[in-house]
């Protein structure tokens, strides 16, 4: 089990290892269908519940609240509506009674009324679902935590003049995917000249010097890498999560770099991946995180940002 998942409350025990929990009981409570504005009688009524936001989906939340709050809600068919869509797989083979699992699956989740929408046999035993349907909770904007970029974004010209201005020599990297990870289509794109979105890779910034190792990378074959390249960064793609191996792989390799290196000789340590929550940078030992879609670019301003123009010079 993960922490993150240790960590969320009021969770409901765990079935047994075919996935299927004793009971398959009817679901409940499905009294609240929406009105025509879309609003349900068990969201006016019920007790506790959030209040709702305005007629755009944002608004002012409950008695008290601070005028001016932002607060949103899903937008599916009409505006503030709460829709969501929903996709996931049980281990049954599909018929009736898995739809119903289903949707009392989504019931549970708080989607309420839930559609099933699709519903397609996997493979033995296993049927993949899409629902469809209503929740009641709000997302207030200025409670959400989120990494902001807070460095420039640089063009590849500017960034290999900082370079060349200030460091004065080639800023160098190394990259590779560790562990068993074989997933280099990430790093990839972030290191090869080809680049992703229209963007160059950093390879293709004269300033670079670009050494990628590709894929399942021994962490005691990366630190022995950076120490030869004499790398500024090193960059360390996890795209499986299985287990949390991607948290495991990063744990280890801070570490690694750590005993093997003195604070001020150590590079700078960035790993990426589609799965990665972004703040978790000082429980994993690393500098940053870049998540889904990170682009070249992007990279190479945070590489100046934090080795060049951060830092005093000649430090
Ligand atoms: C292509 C692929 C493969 C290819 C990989 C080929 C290759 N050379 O990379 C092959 C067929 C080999 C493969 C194998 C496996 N795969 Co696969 N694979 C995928 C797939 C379809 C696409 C991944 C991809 O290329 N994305 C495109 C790139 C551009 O996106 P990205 O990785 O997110 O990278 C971006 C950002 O995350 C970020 N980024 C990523 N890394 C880094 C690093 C740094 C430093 C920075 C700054 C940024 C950054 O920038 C990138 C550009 O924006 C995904 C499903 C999916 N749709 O995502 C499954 C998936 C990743 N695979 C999966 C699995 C399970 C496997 C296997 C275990 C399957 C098996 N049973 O054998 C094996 C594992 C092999 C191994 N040892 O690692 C699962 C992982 C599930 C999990 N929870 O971990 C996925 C999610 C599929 C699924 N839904 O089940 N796979």
């Amino acid at each position: 089990m993960s922490e993150r998942t240790e960590r969320s409350e009021g969770r409901e025990g765990v079935p047994g290892g075919n996935g299927m929990s004793e009971r398959t009981e009817r679901s409940e409570g499905r009294e609240g269908m929406p009105d025509r504005n879309g609003m349900s009688e068990r969201t006016e009524r019920g007790a506790g519940r959030e209040s709702m936001p305005g007629g755009n989906g944002t608004g002012v939340v409950g008695a008290g609240a601070v005028a001016g709050k932002r607060v949103v809600r899903p937008y599916g068919d009409t505006t503030g509506d709460g829709m969501v869509q929903v996709s996931f797989t049980l281990p049954v083979p599909h018929d009736k009674r898995a739809e119903g699992a289903a949707v009392q699956l989504a019931n549970r989740m708080g989607i309420d009324p839930a559609m099933l929408v699709h519903a397609k046999p996997m493979s033995d035993g296993f049927t993949f679902f899409v629902v469809y349907g209503r929740v009641n909770h709000l997302v207030d904007l200025d409670q959400v935590q989120v990494v902001e970029r807070d460095f420039p974004l640089l063009g590849a010209k500017e960034v290999n003049a900082v370079v060349k201005q200030r460091l004065r020599r080639k800023l160098s990297v190394v990259g590779a995917c560790i562990g068993t990870d074989a997933h280099t289509v990430g790093i990839d794109a972030i290191l090869n000249v080809k680049g992703i979105a229209g963007e160059k890779g950093l390879e293709y910034y004269r300033e670079l010097k670009v050494t990628n190792l590709g894929a399942q990378v021994s962490v005691p074959e990366l630190v022995e890498a950076a120490r030869r390249e004499r790398a500024d960064a090193v960059l360390v793609s996890q795209v499986v999560t299985q287990r949390d191996a991607h948290l495991h792989n990063t744990r280890e390799m801070s570490a690694a770099f750590r005993e093997a290196l003195p604070a001020g000789k150590r590079p700078l340590l960035i790993v990426g991946g589609p799965r990665f929550d972004e703040t978790m940078t000082a429980e994993l030992g690393v500098d940053r995180i870049f998540g889904r879609g990170t682009t070249p670019g992007e990279v190479a301003s945070y590489l100046v940002h934090a080795l060049v123009t951060s830092r005093k010079a000649g430090a």
